[in-house]
């Protein structure tokens, strides 16, 4: 099954009042409400976040017209779909909170960012406290918890659906589980794979070991990443030490930083390209005092002390190396790299690694799928069947019948 762009979705997941909202702020530049008190989020959003690669414009040394995405000094930025929702808080998947509302809807998501308060200022309901008050491992703990309940619950649900499919009608137990599993986004294969290493034989199997089957099943279909966020206040390097020592993979970074950067950036006032460790001011005239003192302590604090702040390169490594996403770009000429109307690099596809060329023709129409003969790979004196496999950053034409 191959998304996309326009299909990849990740959610953003976390307790109340860790930084859900100004990290899909930072990331789609869009103005959600945040507020430090628990459940400022209660409608949820969806937006357009950029994954962030190298754009083969500069080694080329063309200048590049794109369409579908967005190029900047040399860097190719490709939308993808993001949603926000509200908090999780202990036993959400019972109904407690608002986040139960949400949990339907980021189980579409093809995988989650975790936001949790790195520095320790909240508590499990997301009231604020001082940094180093609480332990962020809690948050882990409970946010796997309470996803596993969900799923669980599901499963619990519509134990007598999945059981009529299999005793009576014969269904097979990978079948019938997808059936009921369809709100979860995941592959059949995924189940059978599940089924057959577990060695869930029968229904009774299954029951027994339920806890084990969801377990796999959400590291399987839903890849999560940690975003240890609110690097800048104190506490935080030294709990993202002892997360690390204990195997757990956190990403640090500020998302109030980054929003703060884009829109002055926006604006005119800064030079900033997501993902790079530093910025220019462009108009130091046009920044307010505050606005000067809040960029002297993030280029001290942030770029200083962590190197940037960490947001673009999160959702880099997501699509790029959880999801194992790669860039293409196919263009009708591949002499003069550009599509039926003279537009140079227009358009970049995310595709799964290991899409063949012909995966790719049908990704981009299905009439363009059915007809393929061969294509041609920008640097390659040959053709190519339709069986090639793409590589990160190939440029290629399709040639039909
Ligand atoms: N110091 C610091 N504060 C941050 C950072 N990111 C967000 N905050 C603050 O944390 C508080 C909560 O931010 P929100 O984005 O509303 O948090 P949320 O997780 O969406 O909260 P709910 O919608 O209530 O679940 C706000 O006061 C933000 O300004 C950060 O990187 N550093
Ligand atoms: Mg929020």
């Amino acid at each position: 099954m191959i998304k996309t762009v326009s299909s990849m979705k990740l959610g953003i997941v976390g307790k109340p009042n860790v930084g859900k909202t100004t990290l899909f702020n930072a990331l789609t530049l869009g103005s959600e409400k945040t507020g430090n008190y628990p459940f400022t989020t209660i409608e949820g959003a969806e937006g357009i976040a950029y994954v962030k690669i190298r754009c083969v414009c500069s080694e080329i040394g063309v200048r590049d017209t794109p369409v579908n995405s967005v190029c900047r000094e040399g860097w190719r930025f490709i939308p993808i779909k993001i949603v926000d929702t509200a908090g999780l808080v202990p036993d959400a998947w019972r109904g407690r909170g608002l986040g139960n509302q949400f949990l339907s809807k980021i189980m579409e998501a093809d995988a989650w960012i975790h936001v949790i308060d790195l520095s320790g200022a909240t508590d499990m309901e997301g009231n604020v406290g001082e940094p180093g008050e609480y332990d962020p491992l809690d948050d882990i703990k409970f946010i796997q918890r309470e996803l596993r309940m969900w799923v669980r619950g599901i499963l619990e649900k519509n134990y007598e659906t999945v059981e009529r499919d299999v005793k009576h009608r014969k269904t097979e137990l990978g079948e019938a589980l997808y059936k009921v599993l369809s709100g979860l986004a995941v592959r059949k294969e995924a189940i059978d794979n599940i089924i057959e290493t577990l060695g869930l034989k029968d229904l009774s199997k299954l029951v027994e070991n339920l806890d084990t089957f969801v377990e796999r099943l959400l590291s399987e279909a839903k890849p999560m990443a940690i975003a240890g966020n609110k690097i800048d206040l104190p506490h935080s390097k030294e709990n993202l030490d002892r997360l690390r020592s204990m195997g757990i993979d956190v990403h640090p970074i500020s998302a109030v930083s980054e929003y703060f950067l884009k829109t002055l950036d926006r604006e005119g006032k800064i030079r900033y390209i997501p993902g790079e460790p530093g910025f220019d001011i462009l108009k130091p005239g046009e920044l307010t005092g505050r606005e000067r003192k809040a960029l002297s302590i993030i280029r001290e604090k942030i770029f200083g002390e962590w190197g940037g702040t960490g947001v673009q390169n999160l959702i880099d490594h997501v699509v790029l190396d959880m999801l194992g996403y790669i860039a293409v770009y196919p263009v009708k000429d591949i002499n003069r790299l550009t599509d039926g109307e003279g537009r140079v690099l227009p358009d970049t596809y995310l595709v799964p690694k290991g899409t063949t060329l012909r995966e790719l023709a049908y990704m981009i129409h299905s009439d363009l799928g059915e007809r393929i003969k061969y294509g041609y790979v920008y640097g390659k004196t040959t053709r190519v069947s339709p069986d090639y496999v793409l590589r990160h950053r190939d440029i290629v034409s399709i040639q039909v019948y």
